[in-house]
Formats: structure tokens, C-alpha cells, sequence
């Protein structure tokens, strides 16, 4: 299997530099972002030591190493973070000091390519011996950050640190050398980044040696002396082709799949596609909360039996959500299927989003369905990889936008945004879509192609909508008459600069029931509008006690828009057993007030007499 074998009928990816996003909804995070979070990452990086780690490990500073042995990760990831950021504005300040860090980086390498400043720091002698180290974790996240920076900058040393150290690591490992099993997977997802940028094929090589290696009985290290834990917590339980279901540590699992993923998408290899297939019905049917939360269990950060999803315990760490969008989105361009993008957007409006605050400095690790009251986010964790992950996760949202088909061109997420793709064929084709999404299913889309051409125009047609119209310029075109497939709604058509598309998605609000497998959900409905999920806050209904209200099954409800609440969000009302008032708000926009209970699932009552609207 190599890379070569391409497949040219699986989708391509269009970098988010190609997608400009001015949405009222995703703009002003995107600023808090640049303004608030990066800045606010970096100083607590500093603080905590982390990146004086570096420089302590390079002899540019005494001292011993602060902090986790994965902590440099959290370096990487701001930097990545904040190559995105440069790629859609330069600022000087900001880039000087990432070059200033990327030199503490660069000492605090060894001759021989070796980079993890805790063992060259601590435990020298140590190198290589527990696989549960997360050398090669952090050494994932460096070339992730160094690939960025680069397209970002075009500035090499950091990338050439990451080839220094990803050669390294060659050396060491691979057939007839060293076993490995990382205990964190990462790595493999970065090398074949590192392959693309730099086409070295070692790299991609040893990104599939490293998920080959899975399975086999060469784990050695504190995960496999756990009894607790064992081989499946780090997903070393079965070969990687024979992978049947999610187990195990979540983020780890997820970081799994998306280098699968990408092998799959490069190759087309089949057992890697089936094994996908297989874990990802597994992950997505009854292991994954309404909100795209996943991994309920704080014992192992992941999963448990199937269908335990309790919602005050749930763990659902922001890192699994974010992962979730990196492997639904390759599995969406490998598989070319809309129900992919469906768990993006789930998790972009909901588990993911819901892992920072509005003023963009506070954050969840954990994000439960339901608070009594106790639960809050805070300004960093002593294992910071939710706030650093959010941090260069958000930055480069619009990658997820579009995808390049076989013969045109798929939206997958509705953003207002102007795009400019080339598609398969060479096109150069500009997109401006006009939406008021997530609040508002009507989608503008202005197509227009360099030359008219023929090509295809792929539409989401979101899982959780169940009416739409739709109209290609004046004329409308009746859901029997628009060819659907996997997902999508088919234009396929000659398109001239200028032309116009609108979908408007029936957007009312749902009340959603779990799988009677879901015990914590019996009994209980949760309310979603859109892509948005919904809960209740014990600041809007002062008095009521925590889960001392129901809703009917018949309930009605009444659409508010709230510019000035929450940052500008739509609000459901309804009413409960009582005739009290429910005042409903996005799940991702909670805690961001005076501090109280919150519930997604609401007890349901099945008479609806007493409920007007
Ligand atoms: O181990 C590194 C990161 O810390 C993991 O991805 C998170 O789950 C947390 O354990
Ligand atoms: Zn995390």
C-alpha cells in the first residue's frame, strides 16, 4: 500500500486560508480568539514553566523541569495556533514571539534529533523505555505546529526541528529496529502531515509502521502494568485492521482513526476502510451524547459499555470533541458522506464549542450534560491540552466548509463566507454563502466560476432537517425533482459567474428522545433547533430547584432572537408542568453567567393540555 495509489474519486480538502469567514455567529469568536485566547495561552505557558522547559533543556537557563512530560505539547499546539492565525492576518508582535519561542524549542534539541525537554531535563537515562511517555505524543504536536508555521510563514527551522526529530525517531524504530507502540497516539496523524509538506516518503512510511505496529504485544509501559487499564486503553488491544470497537482512552482513540483515516484517503486500503467503518458506527450509534461529546468515564478519559452515557459524570473531554471533527472530517472527504459533516457540525455548535467561555480565557476540560450547580470553567488545568487544543482548533475552522468532489464541489458546513476553490478540473471557482446559520436555515449561495462550466454543486442536507427549499436562480427546484445522494443534494448543472443558490432548511424545534438503550435518558427529551442543542440554566428560572420540572411531549415553543444575550444567541421558551416559564439556551453557552444548575435532558410528560404558545 502506498501513497501513490490514490483514488480519484475521494474528495480533497480546501485549506482554510482558502475560506473567509465573516459570519455574525463565528467572527466574533474567531477575534476573541486572536485577542484573548492565544495571548492568554502563551502567558500561561510561560508562567507554568513551559516554556522555560525549553530553554532549561537547551542550557539557556538552570533549573529543573516544571510541570507533566507532556507539557511541551502545549507549547506546539499554541504555536500551530497561532500559524493559523497568521495566515489569516500577519502581525509582526505575534510572530516575533513565536520565532523567540521556536529558538528555545530548537536548543532544547538533541544532537541526534532526540526532543522531550522532561527526559533530557530529568530522566536522560530514561528515553525510550515507557511507551506511555508521550515522547511520541509531543513529538506529533511539534511537527503538527512546525508543518503549520511554515505554510504560515514560510519560515523553516521549526520544520526542520520536526524532520530532525521525526528522522530520529526513523532511526530508532521501523522494521528490523525497535518496536514501538505510542501510548498517545498522535504522531502518526502529524508524519503524514509532515509527509505532504515535505514528500519525504519515510515519513508517511512510518506513520503506517507506527498503526501497524498496534495489536501485536509490544506495549511496555505504565499503561500495560495497569490492570486497570491494559492494551485497550490505549487502543493496542487488537491489530489496527481488525478494530471492531471504540475502546479505551478517547482523545487517543480519536487521534487513531483520523491517521487511519488519512492512510484510507492516500491509499484506499481496505481492511484500514472497513475497520473504520466498523468503529465508527460503533462510536457514533451508542457511544457519542447528543451534544458530539464522547468518552462518558473520568476513570480512563473514555469509554465504557455501550450506551452508558450518564449526563452529570459525563467526562466528554473538549480534546474528543475537537479529535471527532478531525476524523469525521477525513472520513467525510474519504468516504464522500454527508453523515460525516453532520458529526462536524454537531460538534463545532456543541461539544466542541461548548470547551470555552465567551470572553475566550475560561475552559472546560469536561463538559457534562448536566450540572447541579458545581461545575465551572476555569482559567487553565494543570494538564492543559483542552485550552491549547481549542486554541489552534478554532483558528482553522474554515477548512471544514467545502470539499472538492470528483466533479465539483460539496458544501459541508454553512458559514457566511467567501471562498475561493479550484476545483479537480483546474476551475478557479469564488463562493460567497449569506446566512444567518445556526439560527436561521436559509443559505445564500453566489457561484462563481472563472469561466461558465459544468460541474457539480453538493448541499448538506443536515441530519436533524427534515424540510427545504430549494432554488437554483429563479428556478425552484422540488425535493422529488433535486437528486439526493448520501447526504447531499446534487446541482448538477452549467454554472455562469453570478449564479445564485438557495436552500432554506426547515429549522423548528426538536424534541429528541435517546435510545431506550440510553438508561440515564429514559424518560427524558432534550431540545435542539438547528445544529444548536439546548439547556436549561438555573439562572433563568430562579427558585426552581435542579430537575424539578418537566416538559410535555407535545410542548410548544417560541423562537427569540436575543442579540445582546450570551453574544448574541436565539432562545426557545416553553413551558413546564406548572406553567412556568422555560427559557432555553444553547448547551455551548452555558456558565457563562451567574453560576447555577444546567440540564440538557428534561423529564418528559406525556399530557400536553396545559401547555400554549
Ligand atoms: O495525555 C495528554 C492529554 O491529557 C490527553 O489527550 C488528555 O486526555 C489528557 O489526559
Ligand atoms: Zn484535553
Amino acid at each position: 500500500m502506498t501513497e501513490h495509489q490514490t483514488k480519484l474519486h475521494i474528495w480533497q480538502g480546501v485549506s482554510f486560508t482558502g475560506v473567509t469567514i465573516n459570519d455574525r455567529f463565528w467572527l466574533p469568536r474567531l477575534k476573541v480568539l486572536r485577542q484573548t485566547t492565544l495571548p492568554d495561552c502563551l502567558s500561561k505557558c510561560e508562567e507554568t514553566g513551559r516554556i522555560k522547559n525549553f530553554a532549561k533543556a537547551g542550557g539557556l537557563l538552570e533549573g529543573h523541569y516544571e510541570g507533566k512530560y507532556y507539557n511541551d505539547s502545549d507549547v506546539y499546539k499554541v504555536l500551530e495556533g497561532i500559524a493559523y492565525t497568521l495566515m489569516s492576518e500577519r502581525d509582526a508582535r505575534l510572530e516575533a514571539e513565536a520565532d523567540r519561542i521556536i529558538g528555545l524549542i530548537a536548543a532544547a534539541q538533541e544532537e541526534d534529533g532526540y526532543l522531550c525537554a522532561y527526559f533530557t531535563l530529568e530522566n536522560p537515562e530514561s528515553k525510550w523505555t515507557d511507551m506511555e511517555k508521550h515522547e511520541m505524543y509531543n513529538g506529533g504536536h511539534l511537527i503538527e505546529a512546525a508543518v503549520a508555521y511554515y505554510e504560515a510563514t514560510g519560515k523553516r527551522e521549526l520544520l526542520e526541528v520536526a524532520c530532525r526529530l521525526a528522522d530520529h525517531v526513523d532511526g530508532v524504530f521501523g522494521p528490523g529496529k525497535r518496536h514501538w507502540v505510542e501510548g498517545h497516539q498522535e504522531i502518526e496523524l502529524a508524519l503524514v502531515k509532515l509527509y505532504r509538506v515535505t514528500r519525504a516518503e519515510r515519513y508517511w512510511k512510518l506513520a503506517l509502521w507506527l498503526l501497524e505496529e498496534r495489536g501485536h504485544g509490544h506495549g511496555v509501559g505504565a499503561i500495560w502494568d495497569n490492570p486497570e487499564w491494559g492494551p485497550a486503553y490505549c487502543q493496542d488491544d487488537v491489530p489496527v485492521r481488525e478494530i471492531k470497537q471504540v475502546t479505551g482512552h478517547a482523545v487517543r482513540a480519536m487521534y487513531l482513526y483520523t491517521a487511519m483515516a488519512d492512510i484510507v484517503h492516500a491509499s484506499g486500503d481496505s481492511a484500514y476502510a472497513e475497520a473504520l467503518h466498523r468503529v465508527w458506527s460503533h462510536t457514533v450509534e451508542r457511544n457519542m451524547y447528543i451534544t458530539g461529546g464522547i468518552g462518558p468515564s473520568r476513570h480512563n478519559e473514555g469509554f465504557t459499555f455501550d450506551y452508558d452515557l450518564p449526563n452529570e459524570t459525563a467526562y466528554c473531554e473538549t480534546c474528543a470533541a475537537i479529535a471527532m471533527v478531525f476524523w469525521n472530517h477525513r472520513m467525510n472527504l474519504t468516504f464522500r458522506d454527508g453523515k460525516y459533516a453532520d458529526v462536524v457540525e454537531r460538534e463545532i455548535y456543541n461539544g466542541a464549542l461548548s470547551g470555552i467561555s465567551l470572553s475566550g480565557d475560561k475552559y472546560f476540560y469536561e463538559n457534562p450534560l448536566a450540572s447541579q450547580g458545581g461545575h465551572h470553567r476555569v482559567p487553565w488545568f494543570e494538564t492543559s491540552c483542552c485550552p491549547t487544543n481549542l486554541a489552534r482548533f478554532l483558528p482553522s475552522l474554515g477548512q471544514y466548509v467545502y470539499a472538492i468532489t470528483e466533479d465539483g464541489l460539496a458544501v459541508n458546513q454553512y458559514m457566511n463566507s467567501e471562498a475561493k476553490l479550484v476545483l479537480a478540473s483546474g476551475l478557479g471557482v469564488g463562493l460567497k454563502q449569506s446566512t444567518l446559520y445556526p439560527w436561521n436555515g436559509r443559505i445564500e449561495l453566489e457561484v462563481n466560476p472563472a469561466v461558465s462550466a459544468s460541474f457539480s454543486i453538493r448541499l448538506r442536507v443536515p441530519e436533524w432537517c427534515r424540510g427545504y427549499r430549494l432554488e437554483a436562480g429563479s428556478v425552484s427546484i422540488s425535493s422529488a425533482e433535486a437528486l439526493t445522494d448520501q447526504g447531499y443534494l446534487v446541482l448538477n448543472r452549467h454554472w455562469s459567474p453570478g449564479d445564485t443558490i438557495v436552500l432554506e432548511l426547515d429549522m423548528p424545534v426538536d424534541l429528541v428522545r435517546a435510545k431506550p438503550e440510553v438508561e440515564a435518558d429514559r424518560g427524558r427529551v432534550a431540545v435542539q433547533r438547528g445544529p444548536v442543542v439546548y439547556c436549561l440554566e438555573q439562572t433563568d428560572h430562579p427558585g426552581w430547584s435542579y430537575d424539578a420540572f418537566s416538559i410535555a411531549a407535545g410542548a410548544k415553543f417560541r423562537v427569540e432572537s436575543l442579540p445582546e444575550l450570551l453574544g448574541g444567541v436565539t432562545v426557545l421558551w416553553s413551558q413546564d408542568e406548572e406553567g412556568r416559564r422555560l427559557r432555553f439556551i444553547p448547551y455551548y453557552a452555558w456558565d457563562n453567567r451567574e453560576p447555577g444548575y444546567m440540564q440538557v435532558w428534561v423529564r418528559e410528560r406525556e399530557e400536553s393540555g396545559l401547555y400554549r404558545f
